[in-house]
């Protein structure tokens, strides 16, 4: 599992505070924080307030590394903003994210090409997000079928069904997971499967009850990567214990340990 630590986002106010008055300690503090929880990749996202985009992403990206030096997940609308911060980035990024339009696909996908990164294709296009998964499944396929065009490889093209708050769009959630399941089939080598978790539970009471159940369903359905709160220790351990169940680790009575060390 692919653990991308969602915090560093202008979303959360503390982060939005930070960028705003450029004070870079809370932020390197929460680079360290989510890296030694076990983080693959750090999300950065300068938050949809943020004045001028392309020189917060800038000043994000370098105070970001200089705390750590993991892999960034770029995360922007912007891709001027997304531009510059793989310009900054020192190791191969992921994009963070397309969705299945042409003006937005072309610009992407030779961006992803030239700096080597990553790419989030969300089941989504300029009409929005389509409940079903067979209208999921036809958005991932227009963005598999821009892979090829690109000459991408498609075990860098990660897609994301898009998860909806479970208080406001609760018939979503089984569409989400057959989505999951059924992007396997598209090609050969599939794409990667990715999820923004923590809005499942946006505005719901028990979020991290709610967030780690529709984890272990997701991980059933072959989920490879997620943004999620890597400071959650019960989300941590649903995810171990998950990867024992579906007999992706060994198991041993230390496995939780075991788990928090790995990596
Ligand atoms: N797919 C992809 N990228 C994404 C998402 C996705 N990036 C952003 C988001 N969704 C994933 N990250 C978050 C980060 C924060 C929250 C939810 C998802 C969140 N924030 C608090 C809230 O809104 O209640 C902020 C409030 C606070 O605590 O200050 O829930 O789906 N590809």
């Amino acid at each position: 599992m692919i653990l991308i630590g969602e915090r560093i986002n202008g979303m959360f106010r503390d982060v939005a505070r930070a960028i705003r008055a450029r004070d870079p300690e809370p932020i390197r503090q929460l680079a360290r924080l989510q890296e030694a929880a076990g983080a693959d990749y750090l999300d950065v996202n300068v938050g949809p307030t943020a004045a001028e985009p392309v020189e917060a992403m800038q000043w994000l990206v370098r105070v970001v590394q200089e705390a750590s030096d993991l892999p960034l997940c770029l995360d922007s609308t912007n891709y001027d903003a997304i531009a510059a911060g793989l310009e900054l980035a020192r190791k191969p990024a992921v994009i963070n994210s397309v969705y299945a339009d042409r003006p937005r696909i072309e610009r992407a996908f030779p961006m992803a090409r030239k700096h080597g990164a990553k790419l989030i294709g969300l089941c989504m296009d300029a009409k929005g997000i389509p409940k079903n998964s067979e209208n999921r499944l036809a958005l991932a396929m227009e963005l598999v079928a821009a892979a090829a065009e690109y000459d991408f490889p498609l075990e860098d093209l990660w897609i994301d069904p898009l998860i909806l708050p479970v208080n406001v769009a609760q018939d979503h959630g089984p569409e989400v997971l057959e989505t999951l399941r059924q992007v396997k089939i598209l090609s050969d080598p599939p794409p990667k499967t990715v999820i923004g978790l923590s809005n499942a539970s946006q505005k719901c009471v028990n979020r991290s009850l709610v967030d780690r159940t529709f984890m272990a369903m997701a991980m059933c359905c072959g989920l490879d990567a997620a943004i999620v709160n890597v400071n959650d220790e019960e989300l941590m351990a649903t995810i171990a214990t998950a990867r024992i169940i579906l007999n992706q680790d060994v198991y041993a009575d230390s496995y939780l340990k075991v788990f928090k060390k790995r990596g």
